[in-house]
């Protein structure tokens, strides 16, 4: 049984209800899962609320960092055990979550330890009516008690870094994640008891979304802060919820992301980039990339590479050395991809390579399996160009001006990350500026450097995180004025 973690110690919800972890890659069942009740997410607030004011507070900056230091190590001490349990959880090939998600994990901590270290406040010398000088500067306090909301896709990743920012900045978090990959979450929980995390400072509560432990939690007048990532649909239903209690948030939600290829770029480069953004993680990444605009003297080419890499990637178990493609996170979500595959041929789009589900052996027949997919002749204002399907497939669409091209790209609700090819550096430079986005690529995909600013536009989120601005959601500034009377000798 998958416990939920509150004040240091494993529990049971009180909500006496379970529901199954499956894993994706066969239908099975990893384990249950204890849901938690309304008076679970109580306590978990609570305990929150004494570690926030009692021994989290007690230690000094430097004592709080060598703590999230010692959870990087642990993280990368247990890397199997993490391995294992997101393997389990998401069906990903284990080549990748070692290479992504697990050392990210650790890194979310390493880093704003770092940042909060040798970060600096303002301070201004201004002056008052009578002339005496006046000192201004500025104070960072933890925000309080966070709650933190997370999704499936990249399930320790995208949770440490939200709650790696806030302890750094001194908060305490409440993590909610997704009903489908509550492992790691939990997991960690160990890890932060092991290194001696103050109890309280961690807590994980399991459950769903309305009417369970993600609304209790959101909804819970004594949280101070939600940072949320998921569908655009679900952070809006929290904006509404946190609008009571008039809480700050940070919303990271869906994208429709364009990637731009011009007739001047390599090829080679642009297939490396384009393999990775349209189908690594199963094209479950909200940065991932769902529509292609080719100009058109390279058009042909790239359509018959990117529907060669589509039907070259192999399905199979995450640990499977010959495979490198695993299923989607759920049979309900494979049945979403799957309509959109069905709305792709009403609109009048043709799959150049897949668009159904494969032929899996018989111990993997009931996984969540579906096929790369590369569609042409869609038009760019069809359904399955505009919305998020969140698969392995996109649409490659053709364009012969670069004015053309920016209007495409730019013509979404969304605003969340885009990748531009080319070998034009007057052109990278001018067409990544006009991008309305909160991540351009140039020549490359889902390139981080933690120290910088992340977030959407429009549909696509609200706020920034990484480096000083994770700083800003999870500290609050007091100003402080000290006028100085003496004259000087
Ligand atoms: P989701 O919105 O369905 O669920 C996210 C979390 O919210 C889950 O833990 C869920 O239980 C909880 N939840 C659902 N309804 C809730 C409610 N009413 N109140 C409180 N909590 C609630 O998202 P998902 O399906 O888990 O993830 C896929 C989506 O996440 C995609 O849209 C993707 O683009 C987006 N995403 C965005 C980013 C980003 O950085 N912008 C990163 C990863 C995923
Ligand atoms: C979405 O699926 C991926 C988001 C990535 C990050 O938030 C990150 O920090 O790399």
């Amino acid at each position: 049984m998958i416990l939920n973690f509150i004040d240091g110690e494993y529990r049971e919800g009180r909500s006496g209800r379970s529901f199954d972890d499956i894993n994706p890659v066969d239908g099975s069942l990893i384990a249950k899962v204890s849901e938690a009740a309304r008076e679970d997410v109580d306590d978990a607030v609570r305990a929150a609320r004494r570690a926030l004011c009692g021994p989290w507070a007690a230690l000094k900056l430097a004592q709080r960092c060598d703590l999230l230091y010692a959870v990087a190590a642990e993280i990368d001490r247990r890397a199997e055990d993490f391995l294992a349990a997101e393997v389990a959880d998401t069906g990903k090939p284990r080549e990748l979550a070692s290479h992504l998600d697990i050392p990210r994990g650790a890194a979310n901590f390493r880093v704003f330890a770092d940042v909060v270290r040798n970060v600096a406040t303002e301070t201004f010398i201004g002056h008052a009516p009578d002339g005496k000088p006046a000192l201004n500067y500025a104070l960072r306090r933890p925000k309080g008690v966070v709650a933190v909301v997370c999704p499936w896709n990249l399930p320790l990743l995208l949770m440490t870094w939200k709650v790696g920012p806030a302890l750094a900045c001194g908060n305490t978090v409440i993590v909610k994640p997704s009903e489908e990959t509550p492992a790691t979450a939990a997991l960690l929980g160990e890890v932060m008891n092991k290194v001696g995390i103050p109890k309280g400072v961690y807590n994980v509560v399991h459950g769903f979304g309305p009417g369970s432990a993600g609304e209790f939690l959101t909804t819970h007048p004594d949280i101070d802060a939600i940072t949320f990532t998921g569908e655009t649909r679900t952070g809006a239903a929290i904006i509404r919820a946190s609008s009571a209690g008039v809480k700050p948030v940070s919303m990271e939600l869906g994208g429709k992301n364009p990637a731009v290829v011009f007739a001047d770029a390599d090829l080679d480069v642009v297939m490396a980039g384009l393999t990775r953004s349209v189908f690594e993680n199963t094209g479950q990444v909200c940065l991932g990339t769902e529509r292609v605009y080719v100009q058109r003297p390279v058009y042909e080419a790239v359509v018959q590479r990117l529907a060669e890499v589509a039907r070259q990637l192999k399905p199979g178990r995450p640990d499977d050395p010959a495979a490198n493609f695993g299923p989607l996170i759920s049979a309900e979500h494979q049945q979403k991809v799957l309509s959109y595959y069905q709305l792709a041929r009403d609109e009048g789009g043709l799959a150049v390579a897949g668009g159904g589900v494969p032929g899996m052996p018989s111990d993997l027949a009931r996984g969540a399996w579906i096929e790369p997919t590369v569609w042409t002749g869609l038009q760019h204002d069809s359904r399955v160009a505009r919305e998020e399907i969140f698969g392995p497939c996109c649409a490659v669409i053709p364009f012969d001006t670069e004015s053309e091209a920016l209007m495409l790209a730019n013509d979404t609700p969304y605003g969340l990350a885009a990748s531009v090819y080319t070998r034009d550096i007057d052109r990278a430079h001018r067409f990544a500026a006009a991008l309305r986005v909160g991540i351009a690529w140039v020549n490359t995909w889902f390139l981080r450097d933690l120290r910088t600013a992340f977030g959407g536009s429009g549909a696509s989120g609200i706020g920034r995180e990484g480096g000083v601005h994770s700083l800003e959601f999870y500290t609050e500034l007091s100003n402080v004025c000290i006028k100085l009377h003496g004259e000087s000798q």
